[in-house]
């Protein structure tokens, strides 16, 4: 399978992020998302309420919009227009248009709603048959191969059901780094034209993967597991 255009692919799968990441390790912690915004009432997705969802193994790649990729990754979990249909949609109040995603670390991002309800997109609660290592995104991730990886939240915790983007505060100040939707096949990286992305990011991997692995090594070493 050819990769998508501007991807190329690593071998490896490493940690990655925005620098400001690097450091930000959430502490190990039972999965529980919680669901609110434009609902009757807040939902908690946490493994009792999830048991009613059937669980689902799909392989599939990731696409870092700094040009690299990962490809043949094998997640299980939950599709999330499962979770919406089972948990979230019945207590549905206003016109969802957007989800507006939070996790541990505090990274925050968004998709629009019918994005995200995609048959590949996965809660996914495990990597390659085994719980979901903290290091990539443990105890739940949300897995949308379609989309750049920026929108593929680790360690989610929190997600908002809104109407518009109103709430929404990006991570960074910088605009032309979020596109809204993002999708890979459309080479949607971030708002200046992908060309001029592909040149700008493709330098900054290689520092970025060592800076995430460094800060990894840090951590005490009882808590680099899970
Ligand atoms: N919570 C959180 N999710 C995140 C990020 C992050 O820093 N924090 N980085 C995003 C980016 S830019 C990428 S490419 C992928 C990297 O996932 P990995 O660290 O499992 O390779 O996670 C995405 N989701
Ligand atoms: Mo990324």
């Amino acid at each position: 399978m050819p990769l998508p255009p501007g991807q190329h692919r690593r071998a490896d799968f490493p940690r990655f992020g925005l620098d400001a990441y690097a450091h930000r390790i959430p502490e190990p912690a039972p999965l529980r998302l919680e669901v609110d915004g434009q609902l009757a009432r807040p939902v908690v997705a946490d493994v009792a309420a999830l048991a009613g969802v059937p669980r689902v193994e799909q392989v599939s790649d990731l696409h870092c919009v700094t040009t690299w990729s990962a490809t043949g990754l094998r997640w299980a979990g939950w599709r999330f227009c499962d979770v919406w249909e089972a948990l979230i949609a019945p207590h549905l109040t206003g016109e969802a248009q957007w989800l507006l995603f939070g996790s541990a670390d505090g990274f925050r991002t968004r998709l629009p709603l019918d994005d995200a309800l995609g048959d590949d997109v996965l809660l996914a609660d495990t990597l390659d048959g085994e719980p979901l290592p903290l290091i990539h995104g443990g105890p739940l991730r949300f897995v949308a191969p379609a989309h750049y990886g920026y929108k593929n939240p680790k360690h989610v915790t929190r997600l908002t059901v809104a109407e518009d983007c109103a709430g929404y505060r990006p991570v960074t100040p910088l605009r032309f780094m979020e596109h809204p939707r993002a999708r890979v096949h459309a080479e949607e990286r971030g708002r200046w034209p992908a060309w001029l992305l592909r040149r700008l990011y493709r330098p900054l991997v290689d520092r970025t993967v060592r800076r995430f692995a460094a800060a990894w090594s840090a951590r005490a070493p009882g808590q680099r597991s899970r």
